[in-house]
């Protein structure tokens, strides 16, 4: 399979059990190395992690086992011929995190999530990745009067500041996403993301990752928050998935609900080179009715889509694109574009 310099990864929870807030598990849990073992030959290069997905429980162990079961994963995926792209601090299920983390009302609470975050970026340099992926998960708030947005903005921004002078080497990459868990989050957008970065101590070391039902999900269309952080060279990640709507985070198939949008993710991305700065990342589920051992073609497609797509993005007659815009023909650019894309 000829991927054109591009390398594709996802994380050990895009396999996963079918649960969902109105019903449990439908799929039995994979072991972690039973993922391992199906990355190669679905076409994939590299791993994302949760902190605990590389350790689990690691805040009943010392810095030394951690570092220990970290080297151990990074053997696991070197046997496999894989890399890990990222580590995410998982701030979101313990119960010191249920007012959210960095921006929590309690002191203590959010000195655990900073000590937690930088247990994350130990991880992360065990397993031989400088970046860590923050997705400020509850950031915000059920009920406005209960945070002050300014001040969470400096809780966030010294909680960024922290991590960057904790490890000299470490980047992170901000996630953006507007609700879900909370009602209303803090970080909901690129531009709110890279606002934050470049507040920082070091804004060379703070990115994003666009994710594009995140996007959607804010009104956003995910091409324009590609191009409007890769203007700045600040993508870093890419989470491509799609969105069927204003409801839950469906994290469907990319490409699976607006190929033109779809299309238009990978022209954009290919445009601006991004195969030298990135990975694909695909943070796609499998619907809930898939049997267990069909339950990863969800990654399959989504992989085959962009490469399809890319395909098409080389392909397009870019003189007769920019013929149309000098002439101000746009109904037919329309038209160009849909022909193009039905073949
Ligand atoms: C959820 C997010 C989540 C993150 C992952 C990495 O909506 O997309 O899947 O991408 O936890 O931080
Ligand atoms: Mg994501």
């Amino acid at each position: 399979m000829d991927k054109y310099g591009y390398r594709f990864s996802f994380g050990p929870w895009n396999i996963h059990e079918g649960a969902d807030p109105f019903g449990p598990p439908v799929r039995p849990t994979w072991d972690f190395e039973v993922k391992l073992s199906v990355y190669k030959e679905l076409g994939f290069d590299a791993v994302q992690f949760h902190d605990d997905d590389a350790v689990p429980d690691l805040n009943d162990l010392s810095p030394a086992q951690i570092g220990q079961q970290a080297r151990a994963v990074r053997q696991k995926l070197a046997d496999q011929g894989l890399v890990a792209e990222f580590v995410a601090p998982r701030l979101w299920e313990h119960p010191k995190t249920i007012d959210g983390a960095y921006t929590s009302n309690n002191p203590q609470e959010r000195s655990y999530a900073i000590d937690r975050s930088k247990k994350a970026a130990d991880i992360a340099r065990e397993l031989g990745t400088d970046l860590m992926v923050l997705w400020l998960a509850r950031e915000g708030t059920y009920m406005r009067e209960a945070k002050d947005a300014g001040r969470a903005a400096h809780q966030l921004l010294e909680a960024i500041n922290t991590l960057l002078e904790y490890d000299p080497d470490l980047r992170i990459a901000i996630e953006p996403k507007p609700n879900e868990p909370m009602d209303l989050a803090y970080i909901p957008t690129m531009g709110h993301a890279l606002a934050l970065g470049f507040q920082t101590q070091d804004p060379g070391r703070v990115g994003v990752l666009m994710e594009s039902a995140h996007s959607i999900l804010a009104g956003l269309d995910p091409v324009d928050e590609i191009s409007f952080a890769m203007a700045f060279g600040k993508l870093w990640g890419v989470h491509l998935n799609d969105q069927n709507g204003l409801k839950f985070d469906q994290d469907r198939s990319f490409g699976s609900v607006d190929l033109r949008r779809a299309f238009n993710q990978v022209r954009v991305l290919d445009e601006n080179r991004y195969w030298e700065v990135g990975m694909v990342g695909l943070d796609v589920k499998a619907v809930r009715t898939q049997p267990n051992e069909l339950a990863t073609k969800h990654l399959r497609n989504s992989l085959h889509m962009f490469l399809k797509l890319l395909q098409l993005a080389r392909s397009l007659d870019r003189e007769a694109v920019d013929e149309l815009i000098v002439a101000r023909d746009y109904e037919e650019l329309d038209w160009l574009i849909l022909s193009h894309l039905m073949g």
